[in-house]
């Protein structure tokens, strides 16, 4: 017999969820003012582990729970936005971690002025770790074009999707206790916007080694005026984000959106969507059937 996930929540339901997300979203202490971007990143991260040829991983379980996914040296510092989502997950207890945790980031981005996504519930937790997916599937930072089709072909995006997801960087920074990596990539780093692609395109981006080895590129604007005191503001990219400009099919996306911010928008919310669907199962009316998978293990 086929199982199906909990009972679908009623819209009212839902949107008092969303409310709260809404108002947690302001955080004065937190970074740049916002629990946004570590959000989003806790709905990548969830899903980024897909893997289309075995069908394990993806946004099912709320793996990150646990100590071999949550422990990833990779997940650093998302401890943060589950702490933050904690309180709500406690209010209203018949939502999963799994659904949360997706539902947050698409509100998030929503509220930080990005385009509306489609989103679905019915996701299962976990209750142990015995279907968590070895570690080692996110991307490495480090490393270039060809790291990023491995592992993004492997979830199933193409070239253009590949490209549409990274703009998810003109939001949030990097902490050097968390990747390593420091600084962020745009001025305002909690206004979803498709600054990433311009800055990647109008700078000339130099190669900067921090303290503890690692290479990122960085931009000064000289030309600012600034005031007694002030230091000239710092921005960054990734060896991978500087990967999507050296590689002809990538640079033609980032080209696309850099000049188009509606077509941004409306390739980011499709493609977002569809990463948070990675890994769930549905029935033709939309249930999720990975319950049945969860009892006996993924189907490969
Ligand atoms: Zn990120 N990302 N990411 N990313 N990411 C960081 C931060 C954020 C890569 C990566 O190594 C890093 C996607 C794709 C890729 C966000 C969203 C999405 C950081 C900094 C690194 C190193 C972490 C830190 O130190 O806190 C790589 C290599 C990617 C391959 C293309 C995709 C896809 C994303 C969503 C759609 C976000 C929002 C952040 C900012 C997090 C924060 O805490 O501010």
């Amino acid at each position: 017999m086929s199982q199906t996930g909990p009972a679908a929540p009623s819209v009212a339901q839902l949107e008092q969820v969303k409310d709260a997300v809404r108002t947690l979203l302001h955080q004065p202490e937190y970074d740049d003012g916002s629990a946004g971007p570590v959000l989003v990143r806790l709905a990548w991260h969830s899903a980024g582990t897909y893997c289309a040829e075995t069908k394990t991983g993806g946004s099912n379980g709320a793996g990150m729970r646990y100590e071999k996914e949550g422990g990833d040296p990779a997940n650093a510092g998302l401890a943060h936005a589950r702490a933050f989502l904690e309180p709500i997950k406690e209010k209203f207890s018949w939502i999963t971690y799994a659904d949360l945790w997706c539902l947050a980031a698409v509100v998030a981005i929503k509220e930080m002025g990005g385009p509306e996504i489609a989103w679905q519930g019915g996701r299962t937790d976990f209750t142990d770790d015995t279907k968590i997916p070895p570690r080692g599937r996110l991307p490495d930072a480090a490393q270039g074009s060809d790291h990023l089709r491995h592992i993004f072909y492997r979830m199933g995006f193409n070239d253009q999707e590949i490209v549409a997801l990274s703009g998810a960087h003109n939001l949030g920074r990097c902490h050097s206790d968390r990747s390593g990596f420091e600084g962020k990539w745009v001025n305002n780093p909690t206004r979803f916007s498709n600054q990433y692609f311009k800055l990647l395109l109008a700078h000339d981006w130099k190669k900067k080694k921090l303290d503890n080895g690692l290479e990122q590129f960085v931009y000064v604007d000289e030309e600012i005026e600034l005031e007694e005191g002030e230091k000239p503001e710092e921005l960054m990219m990734l060896p991978t984000d500087m990967s999507l400009l050296s590689d002809p099919a990538f640079r033609t996306w980032v080209k696309r959106y850099a000049e188009d911010k509606d077509l941004f928008f409306d390739h980011f919310s499709k493609v977002f969507a569809k990463l948070l669907e990675l890994g769930i199962c549905r029935d033709a009316s939309g249930n999720v059937t990975n319950a049945e998978n969860v009892e006996d293990g993924y189907k490969s």
